[in-house]
């Protein structure tokens, strides 16, 4: 029935399209005027949520969707180049796959050198590491000990800097599909589209194209892949997904040159239909490369060339402080609400053991009255936190604050522990985090530690 009417709606949206233009992301063209003042948007937002130290909380990934978008207008670079060779060498040791893949990828857009990024080789630090992604805990493994999201930035980043997969990476990763043609579980269709552009990438390297085993098996994998994808189109209101809003901008640039799917102008257009003031560095970077319809693939081209950034602007300070104000004067309700403020209640509950039903009993279940509507679930805890009924902690990262503690426990993230973000009623996991969730009356919300 839900497919039924999801076929149906998109029809419906088809047919009123007519007059819609078409995205570079789909028909390789390049962006008209409102397309182009919408990534100026983007560029803009960007450097309001720069850091003081020039960078931002994730800035290979910031730089990446700027150089790939709008490379004249990331002013600054020399400052920020400093910034972002000394956060890799701070964080070379602990941090994942995924981000030493962005810290190659932004070095080589940047027209720098991968291999020698303020003396450090990065792509050695990425081989180094693509070593034990199949074999960890002392045993073979099906899944890369990073995920297949950052498995499939690794080898796209090994991939777009001139260097060959081995036949044994590359094997592991078709044999890693599911049968329905994804990859992963938690984020399917953000992993798929990683592994998707990685597989791309690698089609055109001579050790595959010489042979043909692996040129099949890879074709098979593609066609597997792409046919996951087009079957993860859904129709959400007047927009339409692939996955989600922030998968999408991924899966366009995964399927683009080699899918010609109906709804590709739809998910465009959607994708390109503003930007949500309260969107984070994450989302906009992605986004950026997806509406210039350009992929990592494109720094594969032997003419990939830097131009001079355009010059600071006068004034122009960074200056912004990524951690939410959660105070409790601005957040403890009142003897009755302002003029204009409807308060709601929302029910928190947390299950600490893993692999615990959501049936199963919580270790701890409390009611937060009197939330103003329209807050987000953060705030909602702040409250509650203010008034000593819960515990909480959080980390910022690039899609805002990721909730790292509750009521004491602390996820351990080095076995991949986390709390995910559970509707008790629904089931479902939440779109969207903490920091821009924003519950409605009655809701029970579950903080449930799991596993990825
Ligand atoms: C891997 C992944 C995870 C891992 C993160 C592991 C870790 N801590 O290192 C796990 C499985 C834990 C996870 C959890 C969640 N995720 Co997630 N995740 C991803 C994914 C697929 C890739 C991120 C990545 O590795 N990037 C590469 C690195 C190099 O870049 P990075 O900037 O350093 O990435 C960091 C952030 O992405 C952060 N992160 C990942 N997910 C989320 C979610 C939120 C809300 C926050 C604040 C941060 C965050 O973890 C990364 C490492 O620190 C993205 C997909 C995408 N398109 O980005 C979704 C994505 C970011 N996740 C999403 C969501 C919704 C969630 C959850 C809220 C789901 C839930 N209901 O429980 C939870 C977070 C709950 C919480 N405790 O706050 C959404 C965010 C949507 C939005 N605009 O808010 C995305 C975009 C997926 C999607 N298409 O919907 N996620
Ligand atoms: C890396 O580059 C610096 C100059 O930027 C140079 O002095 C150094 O010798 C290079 N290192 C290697 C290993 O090539
Ligand atoms: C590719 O798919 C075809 C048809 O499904 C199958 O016969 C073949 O064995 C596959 N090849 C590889 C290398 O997986
Ligand atoms: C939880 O209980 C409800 C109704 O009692 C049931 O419909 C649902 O399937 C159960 N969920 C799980 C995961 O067992």
């Amino acid at each position: 029935m839900f497919q039924i009417v999801t076929v149906f709606q998109i029809s419906l949206l088809l047919s009123c399209s007519l007059v819609s233009s078409a995205y570079p992301a789909c028909d390789g063209g390049s962006a008209d005027a409102a397309l182009e003042s919408l990534i100026d948007d983007h560029v803009d937002r960007l450097m309001e949520l720069r850091l003081p130290s020039w960078g931002w909380v994730n800035t290979p990934g910031a730089v990446l969707g700027i150089q790939l978008s709008k490379m004249q207008s990331l002013f600054g670079l020399d400052r920020t180049l400093e910034t972002m060779a000394q956060e890799m060498k701070d964080e070379l040791d602990s941090t994942n796959l995924g981000k030493i893949a962005h810290y190659a990828m932004a070095t080589k857009a940047s027209c720098q050198n991968p291999r020698n990024f303020s003396g450090v080789d990065i792509i050695d630090r990425i081989w180094k590491r693509m070593r034990f992604q199949f074999r960890y805990e002392k045993m073979s493994q099906r899944i890369p000990h990073d995920r297949w999201y950052r498995y499939g930035l690794a080898v796209q980043a090994l991939c777009v800097c001139g260097e060959e997969l081995t036949r044994y990476h590359i094997v592991r990763m078709a044999r890693g599909q599911n049968d329905d043609g994804s990859w992963g579980d938690t984020h399917s269709v953000d992993d798929t589209n990683q592994v998707l552009l990685a597989i791309r990438c690698i089609q055109t390297q001579k050790t595959v194209v010489n042979r043909p085993y692996i040129r099949r098996l890879l074709r098979n994998s593609t066609i597997k892949a792409i046919s996951f994808l087009e079957s993860s189109v859904n129709a959400d209101g007047d927009d339409v997904w692939i996955g989600n809003k922030y998968s999408t901008p991924g899966a366009l640039l995964a399927l683009q040159d080699i899918s010609d799917f109906a709804e590709c102008n739809m998910a465009a257009g959607s994708m390109s239909n503003g930007l949500a003031p309260d969107e984070r560095i994450g989302a906009i970077s992605q986004r950026l490369p997806a509406m210039r319809g350009r992929s990592v693939l494109t720094l594969k081209d032997p003419e990939w060339t830097c131009v001079t950034p355009d010059p600071i602007p006068d004034g122009y300070v960074p200056n912004y402080d990524p951690e939410p104000s959660l105070e409790c004067d601005d957040l403890l309700p009142g003897a009755i609400p302002p003029p204009g403020v409807t308060w709601i209640d929302v029910r928190l509950s947390v299950q600490k053991t893993l692999g615990a039903n959501i049936n199963d009993s919580f270790d701890l279940t409390l009611l937060v009255e009197n939330v103003n509507e329209g807050n987000t679930l953060l705030q909602a805890m702040a409250q509650a936190r203010c008034l000593g009924q819960f515990q909480f902690e959080t980390v910022i990262t690039s899609f805002g604050p990721s909730v790292r503690s509750v009521d004491g426990l602390q996820a351990d993230t080095m076995n991949r522990q986390y709390w995910s973000l559970v509707d008790a009623g629904t089931e479902k996991s939440l779109p969207l985090g903490a920091g821009r969730y924003q519950p409605s009356d009655e809701q029970h919300i579950l903080f449930k530690l799991s596993t990825w």
